[in-house]
């Protein structure tokens, strides 16, 4: 009988199996019956087909069970597979077989439209979803190109420490935590320890879940988030900036290559992904401010950029722009200052076009050991806590640099999505810790 011998199949994998049995394993995504048929849309996680059921076909039992059948309940399908180009795949199941796994009783997510709390209440339900699931297949691919430039480009992964004893991006943003009595703090950026790793392996990076107490409900902020933090030893700003536009290229082709399907369902207009190659534009934080009041910004030269910012900037572009050498006083205490002009650093923001504004900051790091110190004691920095860092300064400091780039805003820039919360599995927003 077919039922014993049909291997089982990933739904990915259907056209292999053109004209013979098989079974798929999976979810009821949905199902319609139109007199003596009913269609069955079957999800496996790798894709959809429709199981096609015909009464005259198949036993009675088989006939009752796929009529009873409800949305998410588990189940086994037996048919055969044929071609059909109208099918979601290209490919339906004339069902021979049907065995109910799970009867999934009123299932919370239904077709109809639900609002975006109710959802993220059911994020472990959401997550079956076709857009949902769509984001993060992207965003797995997004993950193995990021590893994948890397390892081409000679660098070693050097997993940074999630628990640490020090600030890295300013200390109103730390998330603290009681290590056996002294305070720890989860990790806002692996950089620190990524530039000790520049000094022992010339080119090092890591990539992990960074934290920051962000009080602020924008489209742009989570309090968890993956960053990918490379460090370059003998590395000056023009390094940095090649480095990253070498780096988002990448990812974006290969998104484009693998996932054309994906960004269809989701609507992406791929046309400024595909314009997405090197060299970027550069301006400095001083061109910024020019194009900004021409489009009616009331920016002071000494400002930091906010998202409205931002999105007037990175629209002013067809392609990510980097801005660069902006004021001291508003960038992190490891930033170096320009050699002619020390009130602006050799840092750079990456802005994403089409209003996503940043996806990268980064640049070169003091090397210099008396005026590191300086900048730390002036940001009230504890010392004892930095006195490792301050050693990488005393024993063969050497120019170097790099970025972090935060994985969720790109991929909320690649997938055309208004906010960030859709493109991290489970999201830590200002008012959610759960599910
Ligand atoms: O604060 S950054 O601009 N820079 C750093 O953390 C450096 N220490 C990185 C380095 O040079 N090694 O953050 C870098 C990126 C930023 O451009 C965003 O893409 C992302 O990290 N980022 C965030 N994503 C989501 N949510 C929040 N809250 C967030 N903060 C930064």
């Amino acid at each position: 009988m077919a039922e014993q011998t049909a291997p089982r199949v990933d739904v990915d994998d259907l056209g292999q199996y053109v004209g013979k049995p098989v079974q798929v394993w999976g979810w009821l995504f949905n199902s319609r019956s139109s007199g003596r048929i009913v269609f069955l849309l079957v999800r496996d996680g790798t894709g959809l087909v429709q199981a096609v059921v015909s009464q005259r076909d198949v036993e009675g039992r088989v006939w009752d069970q796929a009529r009873r059948l409800t949305q998410e309940s588990s189940l086994k399908v037996t048919g055969t597979v044929r071609a059909d180009e109208r099918a979601p795949g290209g490919f339906e199941l004339l069902v021979q077989d049907l065995e109910l796994v799970h009867l999934a009783v009123d299932y919370p997510i239904t077709p109809k439209e639900h609002g975006v709390d109710f959802l993220l209440d059911h994020r472990h339900l959401w997550l079956r979803s076709r857009r949902q699931h769509a984001i993060l297949r992207i965003r797995s691919t997004l993950v193995g190109a990021v590893r994948e430039f890397f390892d081409r480009e000679g660098f070693v992964l050097v997993d940074a420490p999630i628990l640490t004893p020090a600030a890295v991006e300013g200390t109103t943003t730390l998330f603290r935590t009681d290590y056996f009595g002294t305070p720890a703090y989860l990790s806002q950026s692996g950089q620190l320890y990524m530039e000790a790793a520049a000094m022992a392996f010339g080119r090092a990076y890591c990539f992990g879940p960074t934290f920051r107490a962000e009080h602020s409900k924008t489209r742009r902020h989570l309090m968890e988030f993956w960053m990918v933090e490379p460090e370059m030893a003998w590395a000056g700003l023009d390094d940095i900036c090649r480095l990253a536009e070498g780096l988002v290229s990448h990812v974006v082709g290969r998104v484009l290559e693998r996932h054309r399907p994906e960004l269809a369902l989701l609507e992406r207009d791929t046309a400024p992904l595909e314009r997405v190659r090197p060299p970027f534009p550069r301006v400095t934080y001083d061109e910024a401010i020019e194009i900004l009041r021409k489009n009616g910004a009331a920016v002071e030269w000494g400002a930091d950029f906010g998202g409205d910012e931002e999105t007037i900037l990175s629209n002013a572009f067809d392609r990510p722009v980097f801005v660069t050498h902006y004021p001291a006083h508003i960038k992190a205490f490891y930033m170096k200052p320009a050699p002619d002009r020390p009130e602006v650093v050799l840092g750079a923001d990456l802005l994403a076009p089409e209003g996503y504004g940043e996806i990268i900051g980064g640049g070169q790091r003091i090397d210099d050991l008396e005026l590191l110190m300086r900048r730390i004691e002036e940001h009230h920095l504890p010392k004892e806590a930095y006195e490792w860092y301050l050693d990488l300064r005393r024993y063969g400091s050497v120019p170097h640099g790099g970025f972090g780039m935060g994985i969720e805003r790109v991929l909320a820039w690649i997938c055309g999505l208004p906010h960030v919360r859709e493109t991290i599995p489970f999201p830590r927003t200002l008012y959610r810790l759960y599910p």
